[in-house]
């Protein structure tokens, strides 16, 4: 089983580079950003107390997102592997995750962090926030806290999995496809 952390700040290319892994690897790709946003959508209660916390930049409790992650897991017992985008983003939240897929007896195969410095992140999610319609792209301050928050927050993730010897770091900076074609080389050197 392929079990990939895809890791990385706010406008990295998490959500980019993951549409284009699933495809090649033919796994089932959980973003705990899009499942928050489609619970937001559907006008839940969860959806509702969520959009208070993104919409400022800052993340959702970690025992939302890891219920989701349960959830979602639990649905698709027969998949061939899972790519992780945008979890887990605290320590709390990979311990949790190493807990859940010990149930199934399987675990992380490997962490591609995505590395991109702070000032081409806000011209990225800037750049974004003027088609998305999303509200944290929507204005610099918002985008300069969630990058914050990743430095806080989400930044420590990465040492856990390096302890792990799991952490892979990728320059984010560049053509897509020739990213795409450097975290693929990463991966399969990981599992040969
Ligand atoms: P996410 O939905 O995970 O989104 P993201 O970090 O904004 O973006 P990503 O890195 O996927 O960037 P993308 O490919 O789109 O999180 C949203 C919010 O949800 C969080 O702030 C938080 O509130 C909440 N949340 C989610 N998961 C959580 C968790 N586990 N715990 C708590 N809260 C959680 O790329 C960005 C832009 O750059 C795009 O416009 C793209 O076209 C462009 N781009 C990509 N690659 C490029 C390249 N190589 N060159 C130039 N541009 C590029």
């Amino acid at each position: 089983m392929l079990n990939l952390v895809l890791f990385g700040p706010p406008g990295a290319g998490k959500g980019t580079q993951s549409e284009k892994l699933i495809q090649k690897y033919n796994l089932v790709h959980l973003s705990t950003g899009d499942l928050l946003r489609s619970q937001i959508a559907a006008g839940t209660e969860l959806g509702m107390r969520a959009k208070q916390l993104m919409d400022q930049g800052l993340l959702v409790p970690d025992e939302v997102v890891i219920g989701m992650i349960d959830y979602k897991l639990r649905e698709n017992q027969d998949a061939a592997g899972f790519i992780f985008d945008g979890f887990p983003r605290t320590v709390p939240q990979a311990q949790a995750l190493d807990r859940l897929l010990a149930q199934y007896n399987t675990q992380i195969t490997t962490m591609i962090a995505l590395v991109v410095d702070d000032a081409e992140l806000i011209r990225r999610l800037l750049k974004r926030g003027e088609t998305s319609g999303r509200p944290d792209d929507r204005d610099e301050t918002t985008a300069r806290r969630r990058v914050s928050v990743y430095n806080s927050e989400t930044a420590p993730v990465a040492d856990y999995y390096n302890q792990q010897q799991k952490y892979i770091a990728v320059d984010g900076i560049g053509e897509i496809s020739e990213i795409f074609e450097l975290i693929c080389q990463n991966i399969e050197t990981a599992v040969a």
